[in-house]
C-alpha cells in the first residue's frame, strides 16, 4: 500500500486526527487571530508610571534576539533556534504575570546586501526589502509572539535619522577625564574661552583660544571629540574596496568577509574614541550577567596592562618605552623601536660605529641604508604576521646606543618588526632572559642576556646556557642592585612598585596603564550605509547638520557598486560611491549663518552602527521628537536591583558577536547615558549564547558537497547516486547543500512540531546536529496530546468533569512544578520531557481525561506549542487566549514523593523496610514500625529499652 492511501484511509477512519493538514489550518487561523487581536502588543507606560496601576502591578521583561540580517537565501532551520527559545521564554513570562516586550527588527545595511545587489543588478533597497518580506513571512509561520508595531529595519529613514542623530551627539561631545564621562563639546569650548583650560599648540606652547583661526580651533576640538576624522594608518582592503575596523580583520590579517588581504594605509577616516571608555567598558562587565567566555573575550580585546613608561636617554633626548616588567630593568640589554617609529631617522647616524658586528648591520654599508631596506621589508607584513611567535626574529641595528637609566649601561638600539607602532610607545626595552621574543632576537643577534628573576627550576642563573626565557610573576628579583636602587630579594609585585616609585621620583618614568583597544574606525567606502550628517565648508572644516535636516537620506545614484581593486595591490586608494554624485555632494545650506557652499561627507557608516542602539528603538518606535521617551526607557531598561547599569533582561544570540557588536553597543549606551539621554549605562544585562544547529555534510571523492537530501544510507555507509560519499558534521547552509528550511518542516508537520523539535534537541547553549527523521517524534507527541482531548472520529471534546485519581494528580503537579522551573531556567528540552511524561501517563491510563488535568496540560505546553494549545483551549470551552492565561501552579502536597523508604533497625541490624509518607510524624512512624510483622518477629518478645525515630527515614529499636 502506498503512503498516500495509508494517510487517506486514516483520514476516513479518523477525520479529526491531528495531521499536517489540520496543523496548517489551526496555525494559520491563530496567527491571523493574534495579529488582528494585537495579542502580543506590550503596553508602554503612559507618562507617569505611578498613574498606571496595571503596569505598576506587573513586573516588566524585555526579551530580545540579536536581530537578523535579511539575506537573500532566506532562513534555514538553524536560524530560528534562538528566536524560538526567546519566544518560549517570553510566552512563559507573559503567563507568569509579566509585561513582556518581545519583537524583532532587521539589520539591513551592510556589505552582503550591497554585494548581492551588485550581483543581481537590483538596487540594494529593492532586494533588501524583498528579503525582509520573505523573512517576515517565514518567521510569521513559526508563530513567534512579536509585538509587530515595534518592528523596523535599520534602513528605514525614520530609524537611521536617529542613528545619524546619535552620531552627532558623539561628534559633539568630548570625554572629560576628571568627571570620567562624556560632556557636550560646547562645555569644552567654554573652558577654552574662559582660559580655565589651556590650549596646547603642537609645539607645546600655550595659546589663547580667541587668537586661533577657525581651522585651528577645529583641529584642537578634533583632538577631543568622541567622533573625529584623522589621517591614521587604517586597514585598507582593495578587494572589498573599503577600509575595515580592527575587529573585522581576521587573525591572519585578512578581511573577515571575503577573505581578502588587508593592508595598512594612511587615509583620512572617521573614528570613534571608544578608547576613552576602556576602563568603564572593563569595569562594568563585572555586574553583567553574561557568559564568562564572552566577558573574557571582551577583557582580552580591551587588554588592560599595568606597567610603566621609562625614558632611556640618548644625547639629551630620550626613547620612551612601555613595559609591564619595570622590575626587570636591570636585565634590559638592548632596545627595539618599531620600524615606523618617528625617532628612527633622528637616531640613525651617518656611519656604523667602529667595529659594528656584521650580524647587526645586515650587510649594509650605512645605518640609513639598513634601516630603509628593513622598513620596506616590514611594510609588506601585517601586524598579525609581525606578532607571530616565530623563533626567527629579524631586525637591524640603528647605529645608536641609549643609556639604561638604572645602571648607566650603554645598550644598542635596534629596529625590528616584532615591535608594533600601534601599541604602547612603539618602543621597548628588551629583557632577553625573561621574554621569549627578546630571547630569540638576542640569540640571533648575539646580544647579552642577564638573569634578573630567579628561576624556579634548576637551570641556574647563567642565561646564556638556557634554551628559552624564564617568565614568572611569582619569583624573586636577583642581580638588580645599582647605586641608587636595589630590587634584590623583592618579589615581582613589590619590585614593580619600588621601581615605579623610583622612576617617578627621578622624573624619568611613571606608572601607566596601557590598553590594547584601539579607536573604532567608523567610515566605509560603501553606498549601502547611513550617510554621515556632516558637511565640510570651503576651509575643509567639518560641520554637523542641524537636527531639522535629519534624516539625511541616501541619494539615488546610478552606480552604487563599490570601486574594488586587485586584492593584492596595496597601492590603491578607495573611491566612495556617493562621491560620484556631484549634485548631492555639493550643496548650499544655511547652517545658521546664511547660505553657504558645502561639500558632503561621502563615506557611509559601518553596518555596526544600526545595531548599536536598536534596543532603544523597540521601546518607542514611532517617536519622531526624541530618541526615546525617558519614562518609557526608564520603565523597560532602567537600573533595578541586581542590575545596577540597567539593560535588556535577556538578550539571545550567537557567541560570534563577542567583540564587535557587543562592544560597540556598550560604548554607544555609555555615551548616551553620560549625555543624559538614557538611564541605562549598559544595553544588555543578561546575555545568553545559543548553540548552533549543525548538519551533516556529504562529500564525494573529489571533496565536493553533494545534496544531503539525495543521500541514502546502506549498512552504515552513505551513497549519492550510487557513489559512496563521506559524512561529517558541519554548518548548515546552501553552499554545503544541506540546508533544511523551516518552510519544509512546517509543511510536513506544522510549526508547533518544528518548535518542539528545536527546543527538545538538547540544552540551548549546546550545538546539536539536525536530523529530519527525528522530527516526527515531536509530531507524535502532539498527536497524542490531541487525542487526549479530542475524539479523532467525531471531533468532539472528550474530557470529563470527574475527579482525577491520586496517581494522575501526582503526575500533573510534578509536571507543573518541573516545567515551571525548567522554563524559568531556559531548560526547554527537559521541560518538553516532563510534558511528554505527563501526556504519556494520560494516554496509558486510557479513558477520558479529567478537565482539571487536560486544562493545565494545555497551558503547560502553550509556551512551546502555542497554536495547538490555543486551539485545544478554545475547544475546551475557554474564551480567553492561552497567551495571557496564568501558568498553572503546582500543589506542593502532590509534588513531594508519594512514599519514602524507612529503614527499621533492631539491635543495630536492618530488619525491615517500610514505605511511608514523607510527611509522617515521629509518633505515627513509631507505631507503624512496631506493628510491622518482621519487626515483631525480630524482637521475638524481647523488651524494648528505647526507640529512636528520625521520620521519615529511620527507626532504631534498642532492646533491653
Ligand atoms: C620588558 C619586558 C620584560 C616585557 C619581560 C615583557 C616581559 P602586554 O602585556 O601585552 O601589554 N611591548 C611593549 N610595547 C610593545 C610593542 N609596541 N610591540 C611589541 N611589544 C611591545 O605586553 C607588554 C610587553 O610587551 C612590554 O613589557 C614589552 O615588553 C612588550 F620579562 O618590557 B616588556
Amino acid at each position: 500500500m502506498s503512503e498516500t492511501t495509508t494517510a487517506a484511509t486514516a483520514e476516513v477512519a479518523a477525520p479529526h486526527r491531528y495531521t499536517a493538514g489540520l496543523a496548517a489550518e489551526i496555525e494559520a487561523r491563530w496567527q491571523d487571530f493574534w495579529d488582528a487581536d494585537g495579542t502580543y502588543e506590550a503596553p508602554n507606560p503612559s507618562g507617569d508610571l505611578a498613574g498606571d496601576p496595571e503596569l505598576v502591578a506587573k513586573p516588566k521583561k524585555f526579551i530580545m534576539d540579536m536581530f537578523p540580517y535579511p539575506s537573500g537565501a532566506g532562513l534555514h532551520v538553524g536560524h530560528p533556534l534562538g528566536y524560538i527559545a526567546t519566544d518560549v521564554f517570553a510566552r512563559f513570562q507573559r503567563m507568569t504575570g509579566h509585561n513582556v516586550l518581545h519583537t524583532l527588527g532587521f539589520d539591513a545595511f551592510g556589505l552582503p546586501a550591497e554585494q548581492y545587489a551588485v550581483q543581481t543588478g537590483t538596487h540594494p533597497r529593492v532586494s533588501t526589502e524583498a528579503n525582509i518580506e520573505n523573512m517576515k513571512a517565514q518567521l510569521r509561520g513559526l508563530g513567534l509572539g512579536h509585538d509587530k508595531r515595534r518592528s523596523f529595519a535599520t534602513i528605514d529613514p525614520d530609524y537611521y535619522k536617529w542613528t545619524q542623530w546619535i552620531f552627532l551627539q558623539i561628534f559633539n561631545s568630548w570625554y572629560d577625564e576628571e568627571a570620567a564621562k562624556a560632556r557636550p563639546i560646547g562645555e569644552l569650548v567654554a573652558q577654552f574661552e574662559s582660559g580655565d583650560r589651556a590650549v596646547q599648540g603642537a609645539d607645546g606652547t600655550t595659546r589663547a583660544w580667541n587668537e586661533l583661526t577657525a581651522s585651528e580651533r577645529a583641529d584642537v576640538l578634533s583632538e577631543y571629540r568622541l567622533a573625529y576624522a584623522s589621517d591614521a594608518p587604517v586597514n585598507w582592503c582593495p578587494g572589498l574596496g573599503t577600509v575595515l575596523a580592527n575587529e573585522e580583520v581576521t587573525a591572519d590579517g585578512r578581511s573577515e568577509r571575503g577573505n581578502f588581504p588587508v593592508f595598512k594605509a594612511k587615509l583620512r577616516q572617521w573614528n570613534m574614541r571608544i578608547t576613552a571608555y576602556a576602563d568603564r567598558l572593563l569595569d562594568d562587565l563585572d555586574a553583567l550577567d553574561w557568559p564568562e567566555a564572552i566577558k573574557l573575550q571582551q577583557r582580552n580585546w580591551i587588554g588592560r596592562s599595568e606597567g610603566a613608561r621609562v625614558d632611556f636617554p640618548i644625547d639629551g633626548e630620550a626613547i620612551t618605552v612601555f613595559t609591564t616588567r619595570q622590575d626587570t630593568l636591570f636585565g634590559a640589554t638592548y632596545m627595539v623601536l618599531a620600524p615606523e617609529h618617528p625617532l628612527v631617522e633622528k637616531f640613525t647616524p651617518d656611519a656604523w660605529p667602529e667595529g659594528t658586528h656584521e650580524v647587526w648591520t645586515g650587510g649594509h654599508a650605512t645605518p640609513a641604508e639598513a634601516v630603509a631596506a628593513y622598513r620596506t621589508q616590514a611594510a609588506s607584513k601585517s601586524d598579525v604576521e609581525r606578532q607571530a611567535e616565530a623563533k626567527d626574529k629579524t631586525g637591524v641595528f640603528t647605529g645608536t646606543f641609549a643609556t639604561n637609566p638604572v645602571n648607566g649601561e650603554q645598550v644598542p638600539v635596534f629596529i625590528a618588526d616584532y615591535v608594533l607602532m600601534g601599541y604602547g610607545t612603539g618602543a621597548i626595552m628588551a629583557v632577553p632572559a625573561h621574554d621569549t621574543r627578546d630571547f630569540a632576537f638576542a640569540r640571533a643577534f648575539e646580544l647579552p642576556m642577564r638573569c634578573v628573576v630567579e628561576p624556579s627550576d634548576d637551570r641556574g642563573t647563567d642565561a646564556s646556557t638556557w634554551d628559552d626565557a624564564f617568565a614568572s610573576y611569582d619569583a624573586k628579583i636577583v642581580n638588580s642592585a645599582g647605586e641608587e636602587i636595589s630590587l634584590d630579594g623583592l618579589g615581582v609585585v613589590d619590585a614593580k612598585a619600588r621601581m615605579t616609585e623610583w622612576l617617578e621620583r627621578k622624573g624619568i618614568g611613571e606608572g601607566t596603564v596601557n590598553f590594547r583597544l584601539r579607536d573604532w574606525l567608523f567610515s566605509r567606502q560603501r553606498y549601502w550605509g547611513e550617510p554621515f550628517p556632516i558637511v565640510y565648508d570651503e576651509d575643509g572644516i567639518a560641520h554637523s547638520l542641524p537636527e531639522s535636516m535629519l534624516p539625511l537620506e541616501l541619494p539615488e545614484v546610478e552606480d552604487y557598486s563599490p570601486r574594488t581593486f586587485d586584492p593584492d595591490d596595496a597601492n590603491t586608494s578607495p573611491e566612495t560611491p556617493l562621491s560620484r554624485n556631484e549634485d548631492w555632494v555639493n550643496v548650499t545650506l544655511d547652517l545658521g549663518d546664511g547660505p553657504k557652499k558645502y561639500r558632503r561627507e561621502t563615506n557611509t557608516m559601518p553596518n555596526w552602527a544600526g545595531s548599536c542602539w536598536y534596543e532603544l528603538r523597540y521601546l518607542d518606535p514611532h517617536n519622531d521628537q526624541k530618541l526615546v521617551d525617558p519614562a518609557i526607557e526608564q520603565y523597560w531598561m532602567g537600573p533595578r536591583e541586581g542590575r545596577p547599569h540597567g539593560g535588556v533582561d535577556l538578550y539571545v544570540g550567537g557567541a560570534e558577536h563577542a567583540v564587535l557588536h557587543l562592544l560597540y553597543a556598550r560604548f554607544w549606551s555609555k555615551v548616551l547615558f553620560d549625555l543624559g539621554h538614557v538611564s541605562s549605562a549598559e544595553p544588555f544585562h543578561k546575555l545568553f549564547n545559543q548553540g548552533m544547529i549543525q548538519a551533516f555534510v556529504y562529500r564525494d571523492s573529489r571533496g565536493i558537497a553533494v545534496s544531503a537530501a539525495e543521500v541514502e544510507e546502506r549498512d552504515g555507509a552513505y551513497y549519492h547516486q550510487g557513489e559512496k560519499v563521506s559524512r561529517l558534521l558541519g554548518k548548515m547552509g546552501k553552499s554545503l547543500k544541506n540546508a533544511v528550511t523551516p518552510d519544509e518542516i512546517c509543511a510536513e508537520y506544522g510549526a508547533d512540531t518544528l518548535r518542539l523539535y528545536e527546543m527538545a534537541m538538547g540544552p540551548l547553549d549546546v550545538s546539536r546536529p539536525w536530523d529530519t527523521r527525528a522530527v516526527v517524534g515531536q509530531f507524535r507527541l502532539l498527536q497524542r496530546l490531541w487525542r487526549n482531548v479530542v475524539d479523532e472520529a467525531t471531533g468532539e471534546v472528550t474530557v470529563v468533569d470527574a475527579e482525577p485519581d491520586e496517581e494522575t494528580l501526582r503526575a500533573l503537579h510534578k509536571a507543573i512544578d518541573g516545567v515551571r522551573q525548567d522554563l524559568e531556567g531556559m531548560r526547554f528540552n527537559t521541560a518538553i520531557a516532563k510534558v511528554t511524561e505527563l501526556n504519556n501517563h494520560l494516554t496509558k491510563a486510557g479513558g477520558p481525561v479529567a478537565r482539571s488535568v487536560a486544562e493545565p496540560l494545555v497551558l503547560l505546553i502553550a509556551p512551546l506549542a502555542p497554536h495547538i494549545a490555543e486551539e485545544l483551549w478554545r475547544r475546551l470551552g475557554r474564551t480567553d487566549s492561552v497567551v495571557h492565561h496564568d501558568f498553572p501552579v503546582a500543589d506542593p502536597a502532590y509534588v513531594v514523593d508519594e512514599t519514602v523508604t524507612c529503614v527499621v533497625q533492631v539491635k543495630g541490624k536492618v530488619k525491615a523496610r517500610l514505605e511511608v509518607s514523607p510527611a509522617i510524624s515521629d509518633e505515627e512512624l513509631e507505631k507503624v514500625a512496631l506493628a510491622d510483622e518482621k519487626v515483631v518477629a525480630a524482637l521475638g518478645g524481647a523488651g524494648i529499652r528505647k526507640v529512636i525515630v528520625r521520620a521519615p527515614k529511620l527507626v532504631n529499636i534498642v532492646t533491653a
